[in-house]
């Protein structure tokens, strides 16, 4: 990794058409990127060959929650300071990355969203409803608003990263990116929006989304979080999601350990090997005074 201190996180599943336009674009404005191939059948893995980037593979598909929450947590082991997220269908433009980082710059402890708000004639009428929709939910249940809070497209700062209790097993899938918001919310760490453009039209394929089956999980995370933040019953995010085949410790929120020196990263292939599984050397992390504690909320 760069001096910079920010890391790039592509989830892909089936992206060999775009995979490797849109991480050559990436690597020109970030010095470390990294793929997590989601168990793609197309050759999305075989399409990087070459280029200067790590690579984890899902050994099967296991949705873009848990790609993203792994590619983040190989992220911080490398010693990121900020994780920026995009697509590798091609409809984030990297070249809009510097606008990002330059509002992270501004406002460090933000979380910053690549907005598509003001693309109102471009993106289809009803996924742009739905969105403001979820918009609206998802602000209630965090207790303040995001531009677009459908938009992977983000720079996520290194405490909430280190911080929120999110499903990140098979279960999350496209929820996770709602339920990530929500915790920022309560971690009392604001967003900031950067308008971007994104492509809609010419995709090399159909959208991974899955109406009814994504729009519910997303239903049921704000649900469950409404009633979390009015109700005062506590979120239940971390806790084991067995009927879906996710082992205990990929929602086990991760533990801290202090006086820990950074070990040096395990190649691609070693952390395949341990799959989506926190393990506990990736769970150790720089010794860092105060933030070398327990989550409050890590039971
Ligand atoms: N890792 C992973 N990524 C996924 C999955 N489904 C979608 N994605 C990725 O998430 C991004 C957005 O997915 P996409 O289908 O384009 O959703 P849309 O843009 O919201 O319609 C793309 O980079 C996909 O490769 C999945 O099951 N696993
Ligand atoms: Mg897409």
């Amino acid at each position: 990794m760069d001096a910079s201190g920010y890391v790039a996180v592509i989830p892909a599943y089936d992206e060999a058409a775009t995979i490797r336009g849109v991480a050559e674009r990436t690597l020109r404005q970030v010095g470390a990127l990294i793929v997590v191939d989601d168990g793609s059948s197309d050759g999305t893995a075989a399409a990087l060959e070459g280029l200067p980037l790590e690579l984890l593979r899902q050994p099967a598909n296991l949705g873009k929650g848990a790609s993203l929450w792994r590619g983040m947590q190989r992220a911080l082991e490398l010693g990121a300071r900020a994780v920026i997220t995009l697509d590798g269908d091609g409809q984030h433009r990297p070249e809009d990355i510097p606008a990002l980082l330059a509002a992270h710059r501004a406002r460090p402890e933000a979380i910053v969203i690549g907005s598509r708000r003001h693309l109102r004639d471009e993106v289809p009428r009803l996924r742009y409803g739905a969105n403001r929709f979820a918009d609206f939910w998802i602000g209630l249940a965090a207790g303040q608003r995001f531009a677009d809070s459908q938009s992977g497209f983000r720079v996520y700062p290194e405490r909430l990263l280190r911080e929120a209790v999110v499903e990140h097993g098979a279960s999350a899938r496209f929820a996770f990116e709602s339920e990530i918001l929500i915790e920022a919310g309560r971690l009392g760490i604001e967003s900031v929006a950067v308008p971007v453009t994104v492509a809609y039209r010419g995709l090399a394929r159909a959208s991974h989304f899955a109406n009814v089956a994504d729009v519910a999980r997303i239903a049921r995370v704000i649900a469950r979080r409404l009633l979390a933040r009015y109700a005062g019953s506590r979120p239940k995010a971390a806790e084991n999601r067995s009927a879906s085949g996710v082992p205990a410790s990929t929602v086990t929120p991760i533990a801290r350990s202090t006086g820990v020196a950074e070990s040096a990263s395990a190649p691609a292939e070693a952390s395949t090997a341990r799959q989506h599984t926190v393990s506990e050397s990736s769970v150790r992390r720089r010794s860092s005074g105060s933030r070398g504690t327990r989550l409050k909320n890590s039971e």
